[in-house]
């Protein structure tokens, strides 16, 4: 039994985890639930994650929920795969910027969109403040490229990229010529090649 074990199901926001392990290259186990069916909210599995959702990831007797955590933790965690800034890099500062921006501005700005409250909130109250600025500034930090950290993949491009990816998949974000060069960068690695192919299989089975 590998020391990893990634609570999953495809398609879903365990398919981000799914990535960021194969680009670790270190084995791991799947628990697969069928959210259809309610799987994420049995006892046994609300003691893995309260929330009822996944990913949830156990490293050993660790547990971490949350995608972002998830993915700074294991690249942390294994730091020979290259995928983290470590503390005491000036650049860990940034780095951390794009792993929380990611589901505290994207993913909030991008579901607003799809589904409109009644009544607009105020763009103060908004943490992400406005669906127009959050998608200047991820296109402006990722032209240059190919990474958000310059030349060097890491854990933030994982959230980041697959949020941009999912958006762009379901129309749900413009496809503005950034966003499709960075992402195209991703698509011939083959990590996220091996991760794509394996939940295709898990989601048609
Ligand atoms: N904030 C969580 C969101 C996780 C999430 O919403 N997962 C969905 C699948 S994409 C889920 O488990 N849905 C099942 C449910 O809510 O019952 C994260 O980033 O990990």
């Amino acid at each position: 039994m590998a020391k990893l074990m990634l609570y999953h199901a495809a398609p879903s926001r365990s398919s981000i985890i799914r990535w960021m392990l194969e680009e670790i290259g270190v084995p791991y186990d799947l628990q697969l639930l069928k959210l259809a069916e309610g799987e994420q909210h049995t006892p046994a599995y609300r003691a893995i994650n309260p929330m009822g959702k996944v990913p949830a990831l156990k490293h050993g007797d660790v547990v971490i929920t949350e995608a972002a955590a998830i993915c700074t933790y294991l690249a942390d965690a294994f730091p020979q795969a290259g995928l983290n800034i470590p503390i005491g890099d000036k650049r860990r500062g940034a780095y951390l910027k794009w792993l929380f921006f990611g589901p505290s501005c994207m993913e909030p700005a991008v579901v607003d969109r799809a589904f409109p409250r009644k009544e607009e909130p105020r763009r103060g109250m908004l943490g992400y403040g406005d669906f127009d600025t959050v998608m200047d500034v991820v296109a402006n930090a990722v032209e240059p490229g190919p990474y958000l950290m310059g030349n060097q993949f890491t854990a933030a491009d994982v959230i980041v990229g697959s949020n941009l990816r999912w958006a762009m998949m379901f129309d749900l974000i413009p496809k503005r010529p950034e966003f499709v060069a960075y992402v195209g960068r991703f698509e011939q690695r083959p990590a996220l090649q091996r991760a794509t192919a394996a939940d295709q299989a898990l989601a048609a089975a």
